[in-house]
């Protein structure tokens, strides 16, 4: 696919750090359209979806923070999402916390009906408003999106599961909460986590990963990608770092090597916090790793 659309989300609501709502400019700062149309892309830069800031609140029942502005949201981007997937061009989400993913998700499954997705993460962000630590949606998303949890959540766009837990792959994790443990073992959620890593090395989970998606005939790949899962050495700018994450050199690696499969189909990147940054290294990074996503190579 030659097109590329990018959506701005520039979602703060589903934590608590302030700053994550810039990402979007951050990324754009960093040249995200220059690059992709010098690598022969034609990009369409459909601007940001508006966040609503109405009734912020916690719901005393289930502890989530602010649930009606998030699914507001959501439905927006879930629109903007369908409209690019309904012209054929490929959706690049600008986050914005991890919360966006239940948006961008329920867009494009409305035409995928077995999508795999990489879930690039140092967390699982599989909590349900039961085992949430902090009531933040941030930690929700994949949960929501293989239909866990809140009602208001998994239900966006009028269906409901988006993704079967045998289409996930996590790869990075080395912080997870005990319900979100618990939950990998009961679905069977296919993990990758630091340890695996270190071990085997990014290139073989990654020719795994692929090879695991094509053997269970999925229609199409979402890459979610959360820039704490590489190691805040590299990617400071993030609300919730965790050492001990993946180099810069390991994430191309896995870019690279994703653009050759020619699998992924749709792509997000997200959690890049400019307040938290070191002149915008986790934006520029995000943008490097865009470019690597989509083919460009150093020689
Ligand atoms: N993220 N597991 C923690 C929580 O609050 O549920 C952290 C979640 C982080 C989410 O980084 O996208
Ligand atoms: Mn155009
Ligand atoms: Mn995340
Ligand atoms: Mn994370």
């Amino acid at each position: 696919m030659k097109k590329i659309s990018i959506i701005g989300m520039p979602m703060d609501l589903g934590q608590l750090r302030r700053g994550v709502d810039m990402g979007p400019s951050a990324i754009r700062y960093a040249d995200i359209v220059e690059r992709l149309e010098n690598n022969g892309f034609h990009v369409d830069d459909l601007g940001d979806v508006q966040i609503g800031r109405d009734r912020l609140e916690t719901d005393p029942q289930t502890g989530i923070r602010n649930l009606t502005a998030v699914v507001k949201s959501s439905e927006q981007l879930m629109a903007k999402v369908e409209g690019v997937m309904k012209a054929n061009s490929f959706p690049l989400i600008l986050g914005g916390d991890h919360s966006i993913a239940i948006g961008t998700l329920a867009g494009v499954t409305k035409f995928r009906k077995r999508l795999g997705v990489i879930w690039f993460d140092a967390h699982g962000d599989l909590n349900t408003p039961e085992t949430s630590p902090s009531g933040n949606i941030h930690g929700m998303p994949l949960a929501a999106s293989i239909g866990l949890g809140e009602k208001k959540l998994t239900d966006i766009g009028g269906f409901t599961p988006k993704v079967e837990p045998e289409n996930v792959v996590i790869i990075g994790a080395r912080s997870l909460d005990e319900g979100e443990k618990n939950l990998i073992k009961e679905k069977g959620i296919k993990v990758y986590t630091m340890h695996e890593i270190d071990r085997v090395g990014m290139s073989s989970i990654i020719e795994e990963t692929i090879a695991y998606f094509r053997n269970n005939g999925v229609d199409g790949v979402h890459l979610s990608f959360d820039l704490d899962g590489l190691d805040p050495l590299y990617a400071p700018g993030v609300g919730t770092p965790v050492a001990g994450g993946v180099t810069t050199r390991e994430a191309h690696l896995a870019m690279e090597l994703l653009a050759e499969s020619q699998m992924i189909t749709s792509a997000e990147f997200v959690e890049v916090n400019p307040i938290l940054d070191e002149r915008n290294k986790t934006g520029q990074l995000a943008v490097d790793l865009v470019g690597s996503l989509f083919g460009e190579r150093i020689l």
